[in-house]
């Protein structure tokens, strides 16, 4: 079995953190994006998608998309629970990892590939002004999750889950996305700061 990862990107810092809060090691293999090393035809053999991570299996088989990943590992290693525990508290986890995924991750990347002058390789065209749309939406989910994490500990409930490796990648990748957590968001603040005392955060 093999990882391939992708250094300091969003999606393979979501499974790193995933293995370490599981305690599991598994040999992994360096996908330089800085070098577009994702876009060579060895890796395309790979993940056709030329993204990353890419788990590839000892029998060949390969799983992409991060959470696809996770879950397979869940399978394997279901203690601690990271996907939810009954059948309310799996769909709970299911729909906020989603949301967080989809309102939080997804637009603080896009503000990120469309405006870093970094980007300019990857994201073709860059559209800044898709970017400047997406930053009020920002704002506007991260209000709805400070409401959230005002009535309980975690992201889906009382327990640390997916969402929450999924909230904590969004919130550090705010920072190089040049975004910050507006300074009334007391409980988001509080919920990043234990997040980022767990020793997986530093994946
Ligand atoms: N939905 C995929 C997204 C994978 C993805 O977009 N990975 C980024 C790094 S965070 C990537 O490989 N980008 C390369 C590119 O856009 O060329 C997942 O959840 O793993």
């Amino acid at each position: 079995m093999k990882l391939y990862d992708g250094g300091r990107a969003p999606n393979p810092r979501r499974v790193r953190v995933y293995l370490a809060e599981k305690g599991i090691k598994i040999p992994t293999e360096a996908v330089d994006l800085g070098t577009m090393a994702h876009k060579s035809a060895a890796y395309a053999k790979v993940n056709p998608l030329q993204r990353v991570p890419a788990l590839e299996l000892d029998d060949g088989t390969i799983i992409t998309e991060s959470i696809a990943i996770c879950r397979y590992f869940e399978a394997l290693h279901p203690m601690p629970p990271l996907f939810g525990r009954d059948p309310k508290d799996l769909a709970m986890v299911e729909m906020w990892q989603r949301r967080v995924e989809l309102h939080l991750l997804a637009l603080v990347s896009h503000i990120f590939r469309n405006l870093h002058p970094a980007m300019v390789q990857m994201e073709v065209p860059q559209v800044p002004a898709w970017a400047e749309a997406n930053k009020p939406r920002v704002n506007e989910f991260l209000q709805l999750l400070d409401g959230e994490l005002g009535k309980r500990r975690f992201i889906a409930g009382d327990n640390f889950t997916v969402a929450d490796i999924t909230g904590l990648v969004a919130l550090d990748f705010m920072k190089p996305a040049k975004l910050s957590v507006p300074e009334n968001l007391a409980n988001v603040k509080r919920w990043h700061a234990d997040l980022s005392a767990r020793p997986s955060a530093s994946a």
